[in-house]
């Protein structure tokens, strides 16, 4: 029997639609949704769970599936022993200590003592150890950030985004100790055959994330600027020039950086190129 990988996704929360896209711009079809507990993929050896992120890690560890993508910050706080193949750029956050907003804060011995409730007693553990601040940790699972308002802890350590929420229960964010984003994650051995559909799916998302870092520029130059202009886009191997239809001029395509993006296109503008077109690209294969 041909081997299919199975891939744990989380069912409904903050990582799944970013887990369905991702699949879906790597041409892998399943279907998903209400109640679905699996799904198997039309068009990829691949079989779908779905199931709560906090039972990812484990199901990986186990070889139940192959591949999981999970809160970097959820794998390190379980300790499973999986391997982190690839990160995938989404649901980043931050696991941040706060107080409340009237504390007077002048570093992290003012825990010294204080109890602080999480729902990540391993990653707090651990920083406050190396931070030599010894204080009481309190887990509960839910509805930290009102730990404070109730008596319950003198600070918390959470996760946090925009910030919406700490600010809504009156606290501050006073140290960040952990930063994460969504990641793939597989059991520490794959068989061969599965390494093959794991490196055939990873081709895959590198392409789709490349791209999305990148932009299709094609302009209009004088030719007694192309020197300069094509200088500033090296493009995947070199730009494509091709004579414009009006004498002395020609056309310029090539790929662009998103994060040299605004830069270069003002130099390449004060080098005289006219009719710029920025277009998304879809795949990028070097
Ligand atoms: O039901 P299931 O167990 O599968 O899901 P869950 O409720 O345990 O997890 P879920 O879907 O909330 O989060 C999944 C993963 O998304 C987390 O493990 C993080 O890696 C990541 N992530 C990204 C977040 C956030 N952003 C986030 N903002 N996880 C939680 N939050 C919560 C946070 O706990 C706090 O309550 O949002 C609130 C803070 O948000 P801001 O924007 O107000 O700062
Ligand atoms: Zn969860």
């Amino acid at each position: 029997m041909s081997s299919v990988l199975r891939i744990a996704l989380q069912k409904s929360g903050r990582l799944s639609e970013d887990s369905y896209q991702l699949f879906k711009e790597c041409g892998i079809r399943f279907d998903y949704g209400t109640g679905k507990l699996k799904s198997v993929s039309s068009n990829f050896p691949a079989e779908f769970l779905f199931l709560r992120d906090d039972d990812i890690p484990g199901y990986v560890e186990d070889g139940v599936a192959d591949l999981g993508i999970v809160g970097e910050n959820v794998a390190v706080e379980m300790g499973r022993q999986v391997q982190t193949i690839h990160k995938l750029g989404f649901s980043k956050c931050r696991l941040s200590i706060a107080v409340p907003r009237a504390t007077d804060w002048t570093g992290i011995q003012c825990l010294e003592g204080k109890n602080i409730a999480t729902s990540y007693p391993n990653l707090l553990g651990s920083y406050l150890t190396e931070q030599g601040v010894r204080a009481e940790i309190h887990e509960i699972s839910g509805s930290v950030e009102i730990a404070p308002s109730i008596g319950l802890a003198e600070a918390v350590c959470d996760i946090v985004s925009s910030g919406s929420t700490l600010l809504s229960n009156g606290l501050k964010e006073v140290e960040t100790i952990f930063r994460s984003e969504a990641i793939l994650i597989a059991p520490n051995e794959l068989s061969k055959e599965k390494q093959e559909l794991v490196d055939k799916l990873l081709f895959r998302i590198k392409a789709v994330q490349v791209a999305k870092n990148n932009k299709y520029i094609v302009l209009n130059a004088p030719n007694d600027s192309l020197d300069q202009i094509t200088a500033l886009l090296p493009g995947m191997k070199s730009p494509t020039v091709t004579p414009l239809a009006t004498e002395g001029w020609s056309s310029v395509h090539s790929v662009l950086n998103e994060n040299e993006f605004w830069e270069n296109i003002e130099a390449i503008r004060a080098a005289g190129a006219e009719g710029i077109l920025v277009i998304p690209i879809e795949k990028m294969i070097y």
